[in-house]
């Protein structure tokens, strides 16, 4: 009688991971909270891809994400977004990180921080999580699995999959 329950668990457990991408899914490192490492759908072809998550430093000290990597990416970087002298909206690479205050919160979110998967070996598809860590300088490595959620979702950056990454791919 007992297994009833187990088996009813374990149920659940499948349903909620064939249905990952439509939930906000969380990791831990530490004190850092991942909040919805994600990804966007793009076109087969495009060579690049960006990532997306909120950080949250739930520990006393300040800590730093420092890389990031991805399965279907042959290297990624960790970018910002920011307006030239021309008012041209470019990224670049930050090579020391981003730091996460104490008791903080940073988000990686289009127009802002990203995380650029670079040298993609297969393009990122809706509903098809892949496998990625995040490092962390004091928090270590975690592996997390990014959703990837629909191409274009949000305003600002029109439904055609240009996030502003095109001519990026080096
Ligand atoms: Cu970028």
């Amino acid at each position: 009688m007992i297994f009833k329950f187990p088996a009813a668990a374990c149920a659940a457990a499948v349903l909620i991971a064939s249905t990952q991408s439509l939930w906000a899914h969380e990791f831990k490192a530490a004190d850092i909270e991942i909040i919805h490492p994600s990804s966007r759908a793009t076109p087969p072809n495009a060579r690049v891809a960006a990532g997306y998550v909120v950080l949250q430093n739930k520990g006393a000290e300040a800590d730093r994400l420092v890389s990031v990597t991805g399965e279907i990416a042959g290297r990624t970087e960790i970018h910002e977004m920011a307006v030239d002298g021309n008012g041209v909206m470019t990224m670049r690479p930050v090579p020391d990180g981003i730091e996460i205050p104490a008791g903080g919160e940073v988000a990686l979110a289009p127009g802002s921080y990203h995380i650029m998967f670079m040298d993609l070996e297969r393009a990122p598809k809706e509903g098809e999580p892949f496998a990625g860590t995040l490092t962390f300088e004091k928090a270590g490595t975690v592996e997390v699995e990014f959703a990837v959620d629909a191409m274009g979702k949000s305003s600002g950056h029109g439904s055609q999959g240009g996030t502003g990454h095109d001519g990026h791919g080096g």
